[in-house]
C-alpha cells in the first residue's frame, strides 16, 4: 500500500487527494494464495478547466489503475488517523470551489442570454423569471428600476425589490371590490370559469362578506343543476349564512329567481364549470346571461394554472362579458407572476383573490401592492396576509 501511495504522489503530485483505497487478492484459488493488490482512487490537487472544445468531465478525477505490491498475503490496511481528516478537508475545499465555479458559470450564462438586462439587476431579473413573470415583462421591469434608482441604490437588494414591487403594483390592473350603490334593483354579480377553480366556494365567501360583515341583503342563485350534489353544497352554505337560494335550470327560471329576490341588494349567480373548449356550454351560459344581464361578470381562475391556460381562458370568456377576474388558491401557487402576466394584455382587471378554503375568511380584495410583494418576495404562498391599509 505504501508503495502504491508513493506511486500516486509521483503521478499526481504531492497535493493528490486519496478518495478510496482497497486491497484485493488476485490469483490463487478460493481466495487462498495469490497476491495482494492495492487499488487507489485519487484526485489530482490542481484542476485546470477543460479545454473549450473538449467535452467537459469532472475535473481532476483520475483513476490510478492498480498498483501491485509484493506483500505476500494480504494484510489489513490501517490508515494513519490524520489521513481521512486531511482528505475530507481537501475534498470539502474542492466541493466549495466547484460550487462557486458552477455559480459563476450559471451567472455568466444568464448574462449571455440576457444581454439587455443591466448587470446589477441580473439576480432580480432571474427572481422575476422564477416567479413566472415572463421574459418580456421582467426585462421591462428591471429597466424601469434602473431608470428610477441611483447606482448606489441598485446595489441594495431590498431597495431594488421595493422599487420592483412599486412598479408592479402600478402596472397590475385592479378593479377594486364589488360596490353596492343602493339602486332600485339588486346588483347581479355572476361568477364563471373552468371546473373546480373555486366558483361556488368564492360565492359562499362573497355572500358571507356582504351579508354578515357588510350587513347587506344578499341572494344566491345557482345555474349548476346538472351535477349531483352541486345544489346541495350551495344550499348548505346559504342556510348557514342565512341567505335565500334560487335554483335555475333554464334562462326563464333564472329570470323568475331574480325577480323573486327584488328586495335584495345583491344577487350572486353561481354557474357550472365550463372549459374554453366546450363551446356548447359557453353558448348555453350566454343564453342565461341574455335573459338576466349581470351587472358584473367575474371570471374565476386558479392561480395554480400555467400562464398559457390563463391567457387562453381569459380570451375564451371575453364573449361572456367577463371583465373582472378573481384569482383563487393563492395559497397553493408557486409563482404569482402569472397573475401579472396574464392580466397584462387582457382587457380584464383583478377584483378579488382567495387564499384558502375557509369560508368566509380566505377572501381578499385584489390589491396591487400585496400581489406585487408576493411576486417580488418569491415567498411561499402559505401565510398570505392582506397588506396594511
Ligand atoms: N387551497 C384552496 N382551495 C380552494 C380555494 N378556493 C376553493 N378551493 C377548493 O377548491 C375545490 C373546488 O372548489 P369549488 O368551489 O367547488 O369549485 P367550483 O369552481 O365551484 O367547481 P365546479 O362547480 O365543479 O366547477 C374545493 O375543494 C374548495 O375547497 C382557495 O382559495 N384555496
Ligand atoms: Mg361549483
Amino acid at each position: 500500500m505504501a508503495e502504491a501511495l508513493a506511486k500516486v504522489k509521483r503521478r499526481l503530485g504531492p497535493d493528490a487527494v486519496i478518495l478510496k483505497t482497497r486491497v484485493t487478492n488476485r490469483g490463487g484459488l478460493l481466495r487462498v494464495g495469490g497476491k495482494a493488490v492495492a487499488e487507489i482512487i485519487a484526485q489530482a490537487g490542481h484542476h485546470p478547466l477543460p479545454d473549450q472544445g473538449r467535452p467537459a468531465t469532472i475535473p481532476g478525477r483520475d483513476r490510478v489503475g492498480t498498483s501491485e505490491c509484493a506483500e505476500g498475503a494480504a494484510k489489513p490496511v490501517i490508515n494513519s488517523p490524520n489521513e481521512p481528516a486531511t482528505s475530507m478537508a481537501t475534498l470539502a475545499r474542492e466541493v466549495t470551489a466547484l460550487r462557486e465555479l458552477v455559480r459563476q458559470t450559471a451567472h455568466e450564462a444568464r448574462r449571455a442570454r440576457t444581454p439587455l438586462v443591466p448587470a446589477a439587476l441580473v439576480g432580480h431579473y432571474t427572481e422575476l423569471i422564477q416567479a413566472a413573470v415572463g421574459d418580456e415583462i421582467a426585462q421591462d421591469l428591471v429597466h424601469r428600476v434602473r431608470q428610477t434608482l441611483s447606482s448606489k441604490q441598485l446595489t441594495d437588494p431590498e431597495r431594488v425589490r421595493q422599487e420592483l414591487a412599486r412598479i408592479i403594483a402600478d402596472r397590475l390592473p385592479v378593479a377594486g371590490p364589488i360596490t353596492l350603490m343602493g339602486g332600485p334593483a339588486p346588483k347581479i354579480v355572476a361568477l364563471v370559469g373552468p371546473t373546480g377553480v373555486g366558483k361556488t366556494t368564492t360565492i359562499a365567501k362573497l355572500a358571507a362578506e356582504f351579508s354578515i360583515r357588510q350587513n347587506r341583503k344578499v341572494g344566491v342563485v345557482t345555474l349548476d343543476t346538472v351535477r349531483i350534489g352541486a345544489v346541495d353544497t350551495l344550499r348548505t352554505y346559504a342556510r348557514v349564512i342565512q341567505v335565500p337560494l334560487g335554483v335555475a335550470g333554464s334562462p326563464i327560471e333564472l329570470e323568475r329567481a331574480v325577480a323573486s329576490m327584488k328586495d335584495r341588494d345583491v344577487i350572486f349567480v353561481d354557474t357550472p364549470g365550463c372549459g374554453i373548449l366546450d363551446r356548447a356550454a359557453l353558448d348555453e351560459l350566454a343564453r342565461f346571461f341574455n335573459a338576466v344581464k349581470p351587472d358584473e361578470t367575474h371570471l374565476v381562475l386558479s392561480s395554480t394554472a400555467n400562464v398559457e391556460l390563463l391567457e387562453a381562458t381569459l380570451e375564451g370568456f371575453k364573449a361572456l362579458g367577463a371583465d373582472r377576474v378573481i384569482f383563487t388558491k393563492l395559497d397553493e401557487a408557486i409563482g404569482l407572476g402569472a397573475i401579472l402576466r396574464s392580466l397584462d394584455r387582457a382587457e380584464a382587471r383583478l377584483s378579488y383573490v382567495t387564499t384558502g378554503q375557509r369560508v368566509p375568511n380566505d377572501l381578499e380584495v385584489g390589491v396591487g401592492r400585496s400581489i406585487a410583494r408576493w411576486i417580488v418576495g418569491g415567498m411561499s404562498a402559505r401565510g398570505w396576509h392582506a397588506p396594511a391599509a
